[in-house]
């Protein structure tokens, strides 16, 4: 191998430990994208995994300009938005969520749950996206499809594609999302486009990553090197292991944020409170609106 040919594995050039911080109201979260060590992952803006017990919550938030993709592992999550929109997802469940132009609504924990455990990612939306119409696309357990390379390896194919099995959402930033549980002493490749940048994030257990084997532990992010490879190669040892692989082509445009709200140029932040405050241009629905869930 020469020094300028394409490893066939991608490596692991960062990995970061996500401690728990308090978010939301009375909200416990372990931020993997996003916090300080790992922020500017085009096209992703923030994974977050989330902890809430009966007492915490989201309530009613604005966003606009990108997608939040919320996954539920443990407990049961209700959400509600200004257009009516209502619903209740629990564990292996999905909530797609296009914010667009502009949505206001509340995440909340379903009371008689102990505790509701998940992960919300956000995903940048390209500037032709930024101002769509929102569209939810709510996938039930049952309903997202599973990739069985071998004996002990199941994938749950969110977003993307593995081993053959295609997920239906529809993704306007390009995205690969997989759910991967190992037993141990496996070793599956998982095929990724070169352009894409990429990382995985450890929910149980260890897993050990490339042809050097980089070892990756619980509550981990594991960022893939950007060296235009095609593969991911992960195998387990003596311990089964559970995490998150996920991948998206960079957009390389700009990013202004300021909190909720993602745009391109701090003009178009400023237009977006202007919009918020005066109920336009997509949140003309927040001026008399609640939420009823509590
Ligand atoms: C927030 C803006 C937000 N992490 N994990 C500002 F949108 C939020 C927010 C969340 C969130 C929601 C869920 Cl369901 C899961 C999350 C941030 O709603 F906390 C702040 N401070
Ligand atoms: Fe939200």
């Amino acid at each position: 191998m020469t020094a300028t040919s394409t490893p066939l594995s991608r490596s692991i050039t960062k990995s970061v430990l996500s401690r728990e911080q308090s978010e939301g109201i009375g909200a416990r979260v372990r931020r993997s994208i996003g916090r300080p060590e790992l922020r500017n992952h085009d096209p992703f803006l923030m994974l977050d995994e989330f902890s809430v017990d009966k007492n915490g919550g989201f309530p009613d938030h604005p966003h606009r300009g990108f997608e939040t993709v919320t996954y539920m592992l443990e407990g049961q999550f209700q959400h509600e938005d200004f257009a009516g929109h209502k619903g209740t997802i629990g564990p292996g469940d999905l909530q797609w969520m296009t914010a667009g132009r502009g949505i206001v609504h509340s995440e909340m924990p379903v009371k008689s749950q102990t505790r509701a455990h998940g992960l919300q990612l956000w995903i940048n939306l390209p500037k032709e996206h930024k101002m769509c119409e929102p569209q939810y696309q709510e996938l039930l357990d049952g309903q997202i499809p599973r990739a069985t390379p071998q004996d002990g390896v199941v994938v749950k194919v969110i977003a993307g594609e593995s081993h053959g099995v295609k997920s239906q959402v529809y993704t306007r930033t390009p995205t690969m999302y997989l759910d991967f549980k190992m037993d141990k002493n496996k070793t599956v490749t998982q095929t990724i486009p070169s352009t894409y940048t990429g990382f995985l994030y450890m929910l149980k257990g260890t897993a050990f990553i490339g042809d050097k084997e980089f070892e990756g532990k619980a509550h981990h992010t594991l960022i893939f090197s950007k060296d235009g490879a095609t593969t991911v190669k992960i195998q387990t040892k003596d311990e089964d292991a559970h995490f998150v692989f996920i991948a998206g082509e960079p957009l390389k445009e700009p990013i202004e944020q300021y909190g909720p709200f993602v745009m391109n140029s701090s003009d178009e932040i400023n237009e977006t409170f202007d919009d918020y405050e005066n109920y336009k241009n997509g949140f003309e629905r927040a001026r008399n609106w609640r939420s009823t869930i509590v």
